[in-house]
């Protein structure tokens, strides 16, 4: 009975899962923090899909604004965007471990004395979450008011995350004989950061050959949820041979694509 009702929960949970697993995923945050509230945490809707071999995340802060009220004028709001330390507005970067913090860092805002601690991250479950503490609301001055205190802040945030494929080497969003080129031309490097190193290990060389080979055929151009699903057979000898020969014969004339992320999320759509 306990065995039967922990696989229907692993069941809902893994329908759950891919139901909501997407890739690329765009998360916007748009959140409210009242002069009483501490700490305020968002949980993005949907997650990324889980079984990727690395994500491109890019984040940014686009607006935080602070809101006073002034005796018989009501509201005033001001946009304190500009005046928050650039490096804490945004970053980007790649991580292959989930959970993954994109951003931890104590945000001052120095003309109105506003402050807090954000954290950015990716959940172990591939979900976006954003948690604000330590909040303190400062003040603003107004001419002949004086100093009103900020009565609450809203913030706009916007998280995107691109997942790519294991053996999907030059992030085109498809597993093919492009990226044996990527990996054949980087064998035996070692170091971080290595395009072709697809379990992450620092060194470039038979296992990642296996990981490409095993997702040989595999694509995914920004479908939900159902590509960690797919079952896509390792490819014969006879294939190989066949894609080395492309893989070399294409070698004087190809043109290596970048690895940028951009291409990858226009591929996406
Ligand atoms: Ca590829
Ligand atoms: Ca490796």
């Amino acid at each position: 009975m306990v065995g039967r009702t922990l696989l229907g929960v692993v069941w809902t949970l893994g329908i759950a899962l891919s139901a909501s697993a997407a890739n690329p995923v765009q998360w916007s945050i748009v959140e409210q923090v009242n002069r009483t509230d501490s700490t305020k945490t968002w949980n993005s809707p949907t997650a990324v899909d889980l079984g990727k071999m690395l994500w491109h995340y890019d984040f940014e802060i686009t607006k935080v604004t602070g809101t006073v009220s002034v005796p018989f004028l009501g509201e005033l709001t001001q946009d304190i965007t500009g005046s928050l330390p650039p490096e804490a507005l945004g970053g980007a970067g790649d991580t292959r471990d989930l959970p993954s913090v994109l951003l931890n860092e104590s945000i001052a805002e120095p003309t109105t004395g506003t402050s807090a601690n954000v954290l950015v991250e990716v959940t172990n479950l591939g979900f976006g979450r954003m948690v604000l503490s330590n909040v303190v609301l400062g003040s603003v001055d107004l001419p002949l008011l004086g100093s009103r205190p900020i009565q609450r802040i809203n913030i706009e945030a916007s998280v995107d995350v691109i997942g790519y494929d294991f053996g999907d080497f030059n992030r085109d969003f498809v597993v093919d004989a492009r990226d044996y080129v990527v990996w054949r031309d980087a064998s035996g490097q070692t170091g971080p950061d290595l395009a072709a190193d697809g379990n992450g290990d620092e060194v470039v060389n038979g296992i990642d050959y296996d990981l490409w080979a095993s997702n040989f055929g595999r694509t995914n151009a920004g479908g939900s949820g159902t590509s960690f699903l797919a079952v896509v057979p390792e490819p014969s000898a006879g294939v190989m041979l066949i894609v080395g020969g492309l893989a070399l014969s294409s070698r004087g004339n190809r043109r290596r694509r970048p690895l940028s992320p951009t291409r990858g999320r226009e591929a996406a759509r």
